[in-house]
C-alpha cells in the first residue's frame, strides 16, 4: 500500500477482505446542507430533545460534547468509514403473533430478537473492522485509524445517513438499500482524508404519511417526527434495565414472548420486506436462536449455566438474573399454567428482581 494515498481500490479490496462492501464515506469537516443537519441533530440531543435516558443509559448524555463530533473522539479527523453487515433471518417464530399466549399443549417460549440470534455483533463486525484499522494504519504512516462497532460516542444511525450508507427511518434505525434496517453498524474514525466513494444511493426517505412502525410499537415508545423514548422500549427493558420493573409498569404486557430485545418495528417496515438472509454464517448459527424454552430460562442457575448456553452470544450482557426476569415476564403473559411450579421456586431467589417478576407472573397467571 502507498503511503501517501489509498485509492477507492485498496479501501473497497480491504473490506472485500472481511467480505465487506465497500465503506461509506464522510469527509471531515462537512459543510452545507451535511453540516446544518448535522447541527440540527447535536441542538437536539443536547436540548434533551432526545429520550430521556433511564437507568442504564445515564452514560448516553455523557457524550454529549461528541455524539456528532468525530473530531473530539479523534483529534485532526478528516474522515469517517461506515461499514455495515446485515443480519436478518428469518425463523420459525418470526411467524407467530409474539403475544406470548401459546397454543394448547405447546410448550411456551421466549422470543429472541434477530441480531442477538447468532454471534455478538460486537465482535463479528468489530474484529474485522479493527483488522482493517490495523492494516489501513500499518500503510498510511503518521495516520491513525479507530475502529467502533456500537461502542463509542458517535450516533451511528446519523453516520450511516450522513455518509450515504442509508437513511434514518421514523423507527429512529439507519434503513440501508439491500438489508433494509436489518444491518448492525460500524465505522472507522481516521485521521486520512478519504473522499466520498461515489455511486452511492440517492438518498431515500420514508413515504409521506407511512407510520407503521410508531403503530406497530407494542409499547408506545415511538412518536414523530422519529422519537423513541428509550424507558417506554422492550429493548431497553430486557437488555439494558437491571432489576425488577416498576410495579404495575404498564408495558409489561407489551413485551409479550420477548425475552431478549424486540424486533416490532423492524418488522412493520415495507422496506423490509423481501430482505434475503443473511450469508454471515456467525449470525446464522444459533447460540440462542430464535426462541428458547421457557423453562430452560426459568431454570438458569448462574454465570457458568449462562456461560455453557450463551457465551459469544449478546445474551451474556443481560447475565442470568437479567434473563430469568425477562422469562419471569414472558411466563406471566404467556397463559401458561404449567409454569406455576417453577416460578414458585423462584419466589426465594437470591436475585431481588427475579422474586419480584416470579410473583408478579404467578399472580398474572392465576387471574387468567
Ligand atoms: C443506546 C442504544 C439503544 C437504546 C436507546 C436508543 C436511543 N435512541 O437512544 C435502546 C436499548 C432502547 C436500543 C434499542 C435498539 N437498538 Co440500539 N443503540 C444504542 C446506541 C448504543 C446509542 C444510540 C444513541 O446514542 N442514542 C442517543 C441519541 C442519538 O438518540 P435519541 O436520544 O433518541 O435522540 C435523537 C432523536 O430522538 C432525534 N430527535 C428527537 N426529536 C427530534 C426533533 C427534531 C426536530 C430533530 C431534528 C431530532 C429529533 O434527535 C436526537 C439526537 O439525534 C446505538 C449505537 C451508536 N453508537 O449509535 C445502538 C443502535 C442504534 N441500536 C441498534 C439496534 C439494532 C437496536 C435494536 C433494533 C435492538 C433490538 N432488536 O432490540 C433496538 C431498536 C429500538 C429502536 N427502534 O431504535 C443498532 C441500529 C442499526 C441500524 N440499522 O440503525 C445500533 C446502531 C447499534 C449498531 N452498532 O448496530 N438501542
Ligand atoms: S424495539 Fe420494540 S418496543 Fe422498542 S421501539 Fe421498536 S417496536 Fe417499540
Ligand atoms: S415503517 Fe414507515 S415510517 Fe417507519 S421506518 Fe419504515 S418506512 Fe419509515
Amino acid at each position: 500500500m502507498n503511503t501517501m494515498s489509498i485509492s477507492d481500490g485498496i479501501l473497497a479490496d480491504l473490506f472485500a477482505a472481511e467480505n465487506l462492501d465497500p465503506p461509506a464515506v464522510l469527509p471531515w469537516p462537512l459543510n452545507g446542507r451535511a453540516e446544518e443537519d448535522r447541527r440540527i441533530r447535536e441542538q437536539a440531543f443536547a436540548g434533551g430533545l432526545g429520550s430521556r435516558p433511564p437507568p442504564g443509559l445515564d452514560w448516553i448524555r455523557s457524550h454529549v460534547e461528541s455524539k456528532y463530533r468525530p473530531d473530539r473522539v479523534v483529534d485532526g479527523c478528516r474522515s469517517v468509514l461506515v461499514s455495515a453487515l446485515g443480519y436478518y433471518r428469518y425463523d420459525e417464530i418470526d411467524g407467530l403473533p409474539a403475544g406470548g399466549i401459546p397454543s394448547r399443549g405447546s410448550s411456551s417460549f421466549g422470543r429472541i430478537a434477530r441480531y442477538a440470534r447468532g454471534r455478538d455483533y460486537h465482535k463479528e463486525l468489530g474484529n474485522r473492522l479493527r483488522r482493517i484499522a490495523r492494516k489501513l494504519e500499518a500503510g498510511a504512516a503518521g495516520h491513525r485509524f479507530r475502529a467502533f462497532t456500537d461502542i463509542g460516542p458517535l450516533d451511528e444511525t446519523w453516520l450511516a445517513e450522513a455518509s450515504g450508507l442509508g437513511f434514518k427511518g421514523r423507527h429512529t434505525l439507519a434503513i440501508l438499500p439491500s438489508p433494509g434496517s436489518w444491518a448492525v453498524l460500524g465505522h472507522i474514525i481516521s485521521t486520512y482524508p478519504f473522499t466520498a466513494i461515489p455511486g452511492r444511493p440517492s438518498p431515500m426517505s420514508c413515504p409521506e404519511g407511512c407510520t407503521r412502525c410508531i403503530d406497530a410499537c407494542p409499547t408506545g415508545a415511538l412518536s414523530l417526527p422519529g422519537r423513541l423514548e428509550a424507558s417506554r422500549c422492550i429493548s431497553y427493558h430486557s437488555i439494558e434495565h437491571k432489576g425488577s420493573l416498576e410495579k404495575g409498569n404498564l408495558f409489561m404486557r407489551g413485551t409479550g414472548d420477548r425475552v431478549f430485545g424486540c424486533d416490532a418495528c423492524q418488522e412493520a417496515c415495507p422496506f423490509n420486506v423481501r430482505v434475503a438472509e443473511t450469508e454471515v454464517e456467525a449470525f446464522r448459527r444459533d447460540i440462542a436462536g430464535a426462541a428458547r424454552e421457557l423453562t430452560e430460562l426459568l431454570s438458569l442457575e448462574g454465570r457458568d449455566d449462562v456461560l455453557d448456553r450463551f457465551a459469544g452470544s449478546p445474551l451474556m450482557r443481560t447475565g442470568r438474573n437479567g434473563l430469568v426476569r425477562n422469562a419471569c415476564t414472558a411466563a406471566g403473559n404467556s397463559g401458561d399454567a404449567s409454569l406455576l411450579p417453577i416460578l414458585s421456586k423462584l419466589q426465594t431467589d437470591v436475585d431481588a428482581g427475579v422474586r419480584e417478576h416470579a410473583s408478579r407472573a404467578m399472580e398474572q397467571l392465576e387471574v387468567l
